[in-house]
């Protein structure tokens, strides 16, 4: 049994009815006491929630600011060329394959544009690469919507999908939405 440094036994009882100061001091200079202060800051950390990590896997979104918010009918407006998607699934984008149904207008007017062609190309600004599956652009019956399937966003973290169109009148148009893909 550990003792004092006076030899003898220690007491607790008696110590701790010292007054708040006394105490302190005490425990700073009771090698016993110190020890038992650092078992419990220990099992404090033991009994208190599991780190992050453990909890849920980290979230790369949360901190993301540069993303749009997903939303069913947002636009985007170019010089000749505006988006409007209609519908995603998943919605919001997540990580992996998305497909898009979207409607393409004059950007002046708002109505729906025909005469464009379309390249889709989804691309993570931070890591400098897009992804290796190509999207298809079918065009659905109703003039100026197209499917965009799939717009793979392979990785967490930010994407642009960069939509890409050339028109007859205007030259190029490009329109950008950013979403940020979890884990
Ligand atoms: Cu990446």
């Amino acid at each position: 049994m550990w003792e004092g440094r006076t030899g003898r036994p220690w007491l607790p009882d008696v110590r701790f009815a010292e007054v708040g100061p006394g105490a302190i001091l005490h425990a700073m200079t009771c090698p016993r006491l110190r020890l038992s202060i650092v078992c419990l800051a220990l099992s404090a950390c033991d009994s208190s929630e599991p780190s992050n990590e453990e909890m849920a896997p980290t979230s790369v979104c949360e901190s993301e600011t540069r993303d749009d918010l997903y939303m069913v009918g947002m636009e985007k407006i170019g010089q000749s060329v505006a988006v409007r998607i209609l519908d995603a699934a998943p919605a919001p984008p997540e990580r992996f394959d998305n497909a898009w149904t979207i409607e393409v207008l004059d950007s002046k007017t708002m109505q729906p544009r025909t005469d464009t062609s379309l390249v889709v190309e989804p691309f993570m600004p931070d890591h400098k690469h897009g992804s290796s599956i190509e999207c298809e652009v079918t065009p659905l019956e109703t003039a100026g919507q197209y499917e965009l399937d799939p717009i793979n966003l392979f990785m967490p973290g930010l994407w642009e999908v960069r939509l890409r169109f050339t028109t007859p009148d205007a030259g190029e148009d490009q329109l950008v939405f950013k979403f940020c893909v979890e884990q």
